[in-house]
């Protein structure tokens, strides 16, 4: 696996822009929101450096693997509401949906890029880095040396098995966001170097996508004084449905399953079904914040089908995600199939 780039990080603010009155203010919703998102949002600094990567990752293995793709979005995204961000919104996920589904891709012959928020979980060290131990609580002494507490060495050895095998077979790639601007320009550059792979690309986006945001010609360039206003309105413009663009433009033959998340279980299916209906691709699976790690239901125009962990299952901590992917594959393969035939 490929080390993240290192000349950059996502988390920090692009203060050379600051507010830049040249870019034209954002209009209220119109035809082609997305198009005219990117004319007035500029693309992160480290774009191309990410691109050349993906690429390079996507030839390596039309040429020496054959292996399908799969592109998997994990995390939330943020909202800034300071050029020099001090203050944002953020979007609820830990990225233990994708990360945990990232690593049964891995296990079952995909190459992934893994696009997800910086410093969220990530395959195979979301074992131990998040955990309420402090690493070193995976280590002992003994005989003057540091070693692995024999209480986790078991487990320990599959994961790094796991690991080395992802890693020697350069089938990871780790593509870092924070804002919701950074994730929707990388986004659609994954998807134009992914499209080369046609219906052998499948899109995962798992990742928790701001629904509103500042546009860049209101954001101010520095902290937002409280003494000067008392109270603070901020008055968000929707984020334009890049599903559509997704579907229809930037990877066209590729299969794409999207999430859908609510809280409220009397709308989870409908909210499903407007999507598929929307954007006419191929599998929205939905879930509740309140049960998401149990059950899930995947929503097709056709069918719903639950994926519910039994009781067994929930006491011998089988992850749901070791149930959906064979299951997501699966409909891959189909859809390969069909397009084929065509
Ligand atoms: C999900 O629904 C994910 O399964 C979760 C995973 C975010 C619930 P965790 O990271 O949580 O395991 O803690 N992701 C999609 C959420 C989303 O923003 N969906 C949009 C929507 O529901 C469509 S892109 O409208």
């Amino acid at each position: 696996m490929p080390p993240l780039p290192k000349s950059f990080h996502t988390s920090y603010p692009d203060a050379d822009s600051a507010i830049d009155r040249r870019i034209p203010d954002f209009p209220i919703a119109q035809l082609l929101d997305e198009d005219v998102y990117f004319n007035t949002h500029k693309p992160p600094t480290y774009l191309g450096e990410i691109e050349a990567e993906i690429s390079e990752f996507i030839d390596y293995h039309i040429k020496n693997t054959g292996k399908k793709v799969v592109l998997v979005t994990s995390g939330g995204t943020t909202v800034p509401l300071e050029n020099n961000t001090v203050r944002f919104i953020d979007n609820f996920s830990a990225g233990t949906r994708g990360a945990t589904s990232a690593e049964y891709f891995l296990e079952l012959g995909y190459a992934v890029v893994f696009l997800h928020r910086e410093f969220s979980l990530l395959p195979y060290s979301r074992h131990y880095s998040h955990t309420t131990n402090c690493f070193l609580d995976y280590m002992t002494e003994a005989n003057n040396r540091v070693e692995i507490n024999p209480n986790f060495a078991d487990e320990m050895l599959v994961v790094l098995r796991k690991y080395n095998a992802a890693k020697e077979s350069n089938s990871l790639l780790l593509v870092p966001f924070t804002t919701v601007n950074q994730y929707l320009y990388t986004l659609k550059t994954i998807s134009g170097v992914l499209s080369k792979l046609e219906s052998r690309a499948l899109f995962f986006l798992a990742a928790a996508v701001s629904d509103f945001f500042l546009p860049h010609s209101r954001m101010p360039e520095h902290k937002i004084q409280s003494q000067t206003s008392g109270t603070l309105i901020v008055n968000l413009e929707q984020v334009p449905k890049f599903l559509s663009r997704l579907v229809d433009n930037w990877a066209p033959t590729a299969m794409i399953v999207s999430f859908k998340l609510e809280t409220d279980s009397l709308i989870l299916i409908k909210k499903a079904i407007g999507a598929l209906e929307r954007y006419q691709h191929q599998l929205v699976i939905g879930n509740l914040l309140q049960t998401r790690k149990k059950e899930v239901v995947f929503v097709t125009l056709k069918d719903e089908n639950w994926v519910r962990l039994t009781e067994e299952q929930i006491g011998k901590n089988v992850e749901i995600e070791s149930i959906m992917i064979p299951k997501v594959i699966e409909a891959h393969d189909q859809w390969i199939k069909s397009k084929q035939n065509n």
